[in-house]
């Protein structure tokens, strides 16, 4: 199976990171749905990164879809998820506000670079600024509640909640400062040491 898609698309690297946790090997390849969107289209009209190609041809695409498919690839009794009701709501919740801070980041980043600045609204900006505050206040405040686990099983909501954080601070980093969310400024660090993370850098 392929993995098509840019390592600096949140998207694409919790799939690989994902991936990786689950067993189930996939091959990468670097492409932009920005500087590469001919050869892109050819894999997937849509253009949409991640993007996966299966051994029979099938096209997937949504980070959340094709994990959904990883998990049914993987081991029996393998799965990011936890099988607890309590804690699966809790989890859903987590990876609903990060991947809400991932969508916001992206939305003022291609404000910020896509459009004009002539042609730029500020009460859209204000608008998406306000609620990426939002995602990443509440997140903190689940984890206030419960920290995510450290013990080096990683699961679905600790991926995607470290993943969103450093992707803000890699293409927003004025939006959030790590000051007012210690604790999941102090989670990434420590998923960011992990060998599924480390090998799957933000290129
Ligand atoms: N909900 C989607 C979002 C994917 C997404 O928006 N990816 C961006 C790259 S970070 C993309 O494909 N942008 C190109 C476009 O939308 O035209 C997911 O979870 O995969």
């Amino acid at each position: 199976m392929r993995l098509i898609g840019m390592l600096d698309s949140p998207y694409v690297r919790r799939v690989a990171i994902s991936a990786k946790c689950l067993g189930v090997p996939l091959e990468h390849e670097s492409v932009s749905v920005f500087r590469h969107f001919e050869q892109f289209q050819h894999i997937n009209p849509v253009v949409k990164a991640p993007t996966l190609v299966l051994d029979d041809g099938n096209v997937l695409m949504d980070s959340t879809l094709i994990i959904d498919y990883l998990e049914a690839l993987a081991a029996p009794g393998k799965s990011l998820m936890p099988a607890d009701l309590g804690q699966r709501v809790r989890s859903l919740r987590l990876i609903g506000l990060a991947l809400a801070a991932c969508e916001k980041s992206v939305q003022i980043y291609y404000e910020r670079n896509l459009r004009p600045t002539e042609i730029q609204h500020a009460p859209w900006v204000e608008r998406v600024e306000g609620q990426l505050a939002a995602a990443y206040g509440m997140l903190e405040q689940e984890l206030e509640k419960q920290p995510l686990g450290t013990d080096g099983n990683l699961d679905q909501a600790g991926i995607t909640v470290a993943v969103a954080w450093s992707f803000t601070n890699l293409v927003v980093p004025d939006q959030v400062q790590g000051k007012a969310f210690p604790l999941i400024s102090a989670f990434t660090a420590y998923a960011e040491g992990l060998e599924a993370f480390v090998s799957t850098p933000m290129e």
